[in-house]
């Protein structure tokens, strides 16, 4: 464990590492932030509008938005694209009416420019509601066999019982560190960054659309 702390303590303070966690509203982004920050579910609200929900640890940014309606304000969210180095796509399994829509708006956020580099982890999240749809099915459903030239997984998540999400980040952290490192083959768990950062978190800013890019 030292050593993958020490590995840590040298990364930070570098490059930026920006991590977009997106999806429709009720998905369940705001809860697997939290979960990313301390390891806990805290209640959230349901995101109202295109606030952007911010962690900034050390060198790594996560932002939150939740995609769906609001057409108008889409030229927006380029503003939150450029430098982006991850995206986190989150699915609420359950939503059946909705997977249709969630297909389309990540195929749109897939075609942005700035986001073709993108290493992309897609969760399908609330797995522990009955009758919800697959993995399988999701994967299906959004239509990730049509993805090109795209490094991708999709993974099983439920955020509230925070079930999959290790494993899940134990897939990614390699990419992201690897965009700092070119090491590859570094399996970290997400815990260890929780545990790390216990006494450093808990920034959490709201920042307003608005704000000019
Ligand atoms: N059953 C279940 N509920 C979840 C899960 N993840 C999130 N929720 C609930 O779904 C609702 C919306 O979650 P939220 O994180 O606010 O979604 P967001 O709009 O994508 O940020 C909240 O009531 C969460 O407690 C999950 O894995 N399983
Ligand atoms: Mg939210």
């Amino acid at each position: 464990m030292g050593g993958v702390l020490s590995y840590f303590r040298s990364l930070f303070g570098q490059k930026e590492l920006r991590i977009l966690i997106l999806g429709l509203d009720g998905a369940g982004k705001t809860t697997i932030l939290y979960r990313l920050q301390v390891g806990e579910v805290v209640t959230t609200i349901p995101t109202i509008g295109f606030n952007v929900e911010q962690v900034i640890y050390k060198n790594l940014k996560f932002q939150v938005w939740d995609l769906g309606g609001q057409t108008s304000i889409r030229p927006y969210w380029r503003c939150y694209y450029s430098n982006t180095d991850a995206i986190i796509y989150v699915v609420d399994s359950a939503d059946k009416d909705r997977i249709g829509i969630s297909k389309q708006e990540l195929v749109s956020m897939l075609e942005e420019e700035e986001l073709k580099s993108a290493v992309l982890m897609v969760l399908a999240n609330k797995q522990d509601i009955p009758n919800c749809l697959s993995l399988a099915d999701v994967h299906r459903s959004l239509g990730l066999d049509a993805l090109r030239k795209r490094t991708f997984q999709i993974f099983k998540t439920s955020a509230t019982k925070g079930e999959g999400l290790d494993e899940a980040m134990e897939w990614y952290a390699p990419f992201l560190f690897a965009t700092e490192t070119s090491k590859h083959k570094i399996s970290i768990r997400l815990n260890v960054i929780e545990q790390f950062a216990a006494e450093e978190i808990g920034k959490r800013l709201i920042a307003n659309m608005y704000t000019p890019c």
